[in-house]
């Protein structure tokens, strides 16, 4: 009888915490339009500094209909070109990232923009906005060797 009691207990707990889960997830894709990253195709990372539009990092006019920028970004050991963007605060950006040699990672602290940069990969990061006007941090957050804690560029929207 007991032991019945605290069966149903741990399997109502259970579904609540399946059912707290699904509802964590439409929250995050509904209300924070969290996707997830696409691979936008495929690239030599020997070419990578010498093919469009890795050969200009930097913010651009973008090519996609529904982006006004796209920000190109190359990851390297251990160091992010550019290291320093200034962006117009509410624009709508794409980032495109890859890597020219180890796999890198892209967190751009307090947006939606959090991918792998894996060499050999472009990386695209859609709808990203920089609503309040100020110094947004992005970092690697994959580990990539000695140097990597200091593997760090600075977006500044105004
Ligand atoms: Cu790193």
């Amino acid at each position: 009888m007991e032991i019945a009691k605290y069966e149903r207990w741990f399997m109502m707990a259970t579904f609540a915490f399946i059912i707290g889960a699904a509802i964590a997830l439409i929250v995050s894709v509904v209300g924070h339009h969290a996707s997830l990253a696409e691979e936008a195709g495929r690239i030599a990372p020997e070419e990578v500094r010498s093919t469009a539009p890795f050969d200009e990092p930097g913010l651009h006019p973008s090519t996609d209909p529904d982006h006004d920028y796209d920000l190109v970004m190359v990851a390297q050991t251990w160091s992010w070109s550019p290291e320093e963007i200034v962006v117009p605060a509410g624009a709508n950006i794409r980032i495109l990232a890859t890597s020219v040699d180890v796999v890198h990672g892209l967190l751009l602290k307090d947006t939606n923009a959090n991918v792998m940069v894996i060499p050999g990969i472009i990386a695209e990061v859609r709808d990203v906005h920089f609503d309040e006007p100020g110094t947004y941090w992005l970092f690697c957050h994959e580990y990539c060797g000695l140097q990597h804690h200091n593997m760090a560029a600075r977006v500044i929207a105004e």
